[in-house]
């Protein structure tokens, strides 16, 4: 007796603790007050003996006793059954024990038979994984230039926890955000095409050619007027009206107006710059005929030469009647 106790002092001087690994028990000798022993995440540590060899102890921070007469008592989930007690004072002993802690996971202590993959709850998960309902679930990012679709109708954003690319769809016409939503059109949105072919351009009208060119629409006049979704060639007549080289239609006019060309004219009929053909004089009151069949033009005229006339005859026979005189 005295042998085994002489061995086990010189343990208790040398620190050493022997354990036995079985499954999550481990068998610990050579323990005294204020040793600690660690198993499967948790530790224990001894404080105080009584003289009936009842221990104090605490694990992780909680307190406990350890009854000598039990098989086995339960301080913060580890299991500790009291092997040898060589009591020498409160303070000093030889303490022998079995502890046993049963791997739970989800109680704060990664366990020895506890893992990454198999309890991230309490050992955590590499670092750019999160534990998600205790799986590692790897962060697809980090920040928003980790996520890029190459969609600019998209805006990419990098959210959630754990961390996720996110693409949401843009759906505003907005200018130069190099996007064109389906709803949105070259008039909305200036990132839109006007055009994929020549039919997109087309414009009702007649008397243009449109087409499409790096995506814009082109429209070229072929000159002409439109009426009745029909192009009327310039110069062309319909009714009232004719195609001016304007591209317009212009009322024909009426007798007596100015005109250059025939279809200008109401009856078609262009001459001497003229519709119609010839001046149309306004009759004044002193070119009216009177009943002698002469205008008052004409009789002032006859007039104005019968005084001459009498007036020249007059000096004649005056120049005579002197030259008479004088022979
Ligand atoms: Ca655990
Ligand atoms: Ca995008
Ligand atoms: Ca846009």
């Amino acid at each position: 007796m005295m042998v085994k106790k002489l061995f086990l002092f010189m343990l208790l001087f040398a620190g050493l603790s022997l354990f036995l690994v079985s499954g999550l028990t481990k068998t610990f000798e050579g323990l005294n007050v204020n040793k600690t022993a660690e198993l499967n995440g948790k530790t224990l540590k001894i404080l105080r003996v009584s003289p009936s060899f009842d221990l104090f102890v605490e694990v992780d921070g909680v307190n406990g006793i350890v009854d000598y007469g039990k098989k086995e008592s339960e301080v913060n989930g580890m299991i500790i059954s009291i092997l040898t007690v060589d009591y020498i004072g409160p303070a000093y002993a030889d303490i022998s024990l079995e502890l046993a802690v049963p791997s739970k996971c989800g109680d704060g202590a990664c366990n020895l038979s506890e893992t990454k993959q198999s309890c991230c709850k309490d050992c955590g998960c590499n670092k750019d994984s999160l534990c998600v309902g205790n799986v590692c679930v790897k962060e697809e990012c980090d920040s928003i230039s980790a996520c890029n679709d190459n969609n600019s109708c998209t805006i990419d954003t990098c959210e959630g926890s754990p961390k996720k690319c996110v693409y949401s769809p843009i759906t505003a016409c907005v200018n130069g955000d190099w996007c064109c939503p389906t709803s949105c059109n070259s008039k909305s949105d200036s990132d839109c095409e006007e055009c994929q072919k020549d039919e997109d351009c087309e414009d009702d009208n007649p008397c243009t050619i449109n087409s499409c060119f790096s995506n814009k629409c082109l429209s070229n006049l072929t000159g002409g007027c439109q009426l009745n979704n029909t192009c009327y060639q310039l110069n062309a007549v319909s009714g009232e009206k004719y195609c001016s080289e304007k591209s317009e239609w212009v009322f024909r006019k009426n007798l007596g107006a100015k005109c250059i060309q025939n279809y200008e004219c109401l009856d078609n009929n262009c001459s001497n710059s003229l519709c119609g053909g010839r001046r149309i004089v306004v009759e004044t009151e002193t070119d009216l005929l009177d009943s002698s069949g002469l205008s008052t033009t004409s009789k002032i005229l006859i007039i104005n030469v019968g005084v001459i006339l009498i007036l020249a005859t007059y000096y004649f026979v005056r120049l005579r009647k002197i030259e008479a005189k004088e022979e």
